[in-house]
């Protein structure tokens, strides 16, 4: 029987349906793996169903040697944490879970481009410290998102779900900045990342991470803003060079910033935690039962079509 490692507690549905596939080994566990447990599963196991935090780094495959495991079926569109060409090299593929993610995670942009916009993390906390006086005409005074202009980092299938989001129902302009140029539904219109920086009320950063990513919106992104603009991030916490961040909002470089990922998960600077104008959440992206059961079932697809002889259907290497 193939013998499949899931490296965290999946929803039971999900847990049902691997194992009418495999030889399940949950390890019920909060902590991510660590190498040398990678480099022990990698030996022990013919498939693996990783999560975010288990950083398949090139060290962890360099001792292996045609491993047992010829599959990495991850949970999560986010692949970063996996070094997919060192895998490759070893003979093992990788496969993620596009489209099961979508959704959930352009509602979250939505939910920290609104908080930041009109300030609901600091006026929450005003009412629940118990020093809320009252209305007044012009207490708390945020950016009215309706008619704005929205810039989007990388218009993949998050970036689109966004963008029709932010121009079907906020009545925004919509700017991207993005490789190539994309076939849209909705008018949108592409410029290159400082340009965009320049005239988007907020900023949405929706590319994928990893080593071409990293620290993409630094000192000279964030200096180029606006000063009444929002940051928003739902992607990867390391596309934003953290430091930067938090000398910009600290001059008043931009009005605020919503946070969903961070650059070294899960510690997030004290800086950052004291700033009355950063809404900060704890990666909840695809966090919902249904969201995380469909990931579930992909990745377990994925294994399944694998080890049945077929192409997995998501194959990233
Ligand atoms: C997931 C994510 O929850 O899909 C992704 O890339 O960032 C998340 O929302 C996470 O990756 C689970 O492994």
């Amino acid at each position: 029987m193939t013998r499949v490692l899931i490296t965290r507690r999946l929803p039971d549905t999900v847990l049902q349906e691997a194992e009418k596939h495999f030889e399940i080994e949950l390890r019920d566990e909060a902590a991510p793996l660590k190498l040398g447990q990678m480099r022990g599963a990698l030996a022990l196991y013919d498939g693996i169903l990783p999560t975010l935090g288990d950083l398949f780094s090139a060290e962890a495959f360099a001792e292996a040697e045609n491993p047992r495991c010829k599959i990495l079926a991850n949970f999560g569109v986010g692949y970063n944490h996996i070094d997919a060409e060192a895998a490759r090299a070893v003979g093992i593929a990788v496969t993620n879970t596009p489209g099961a993610v979508t959704d959930a995670t352009a509602d979250v942009a939505m939910t920290l481009m609104l908080m930041s916009a009109r300030r609901a993390g600091e006026g929450e906390r005003l009412v629940r410290s118990g020093r809320w006086t009252g209305w007044q005409p012009t207490q708390m005074l945020g950016l009215h998102l309706s008619g704005k202009t929205v810039g989007i980092l990388g218009m993949g299938r998050i970036g689109q779900a966004i963008a029709r989001r932010c121009h079907f129902g906020f009545g925004m302009d919509v700017l991207y900045a993005n490789r190539s140029v994309k076939e849209l539904d909705f008018p949108a219109e592409k410029l290159s990342p400082l340009a965009l920086a320049a005239r988007a009320d907020v900023v949405v950063i929706a590319m994928p991470g990893g080593s071409e990513t990293h620290h993409f919106v630094g000192t000279e992104f964030l200096r180029a803003m606006q000063g009444h603009a929002h940051l928003v991030n739902i992607a990867r916490g390391n596309i934003v060079d953290e430091a930067a961040l938090i000398r910009v909002l600290d001059e008043g470089g931009i009005a605020g910033a919503g946070l969903d990922v961070y650059e070294h998960e899960p510690e997030v600077p004290e800086a950052l935690r004291a700033m009355e104008n950063v809404v900060l959440l704890p990666h909840l992206g695809t966090a919902a039962l249904e969201v995380r059961e469909a990931m579930g079932y992909m990745a377990v697809e994925n294994l399944r079509a694998f080890f049945a002889g077929e192409a997995p259907p998501n194959l990233v290497n």
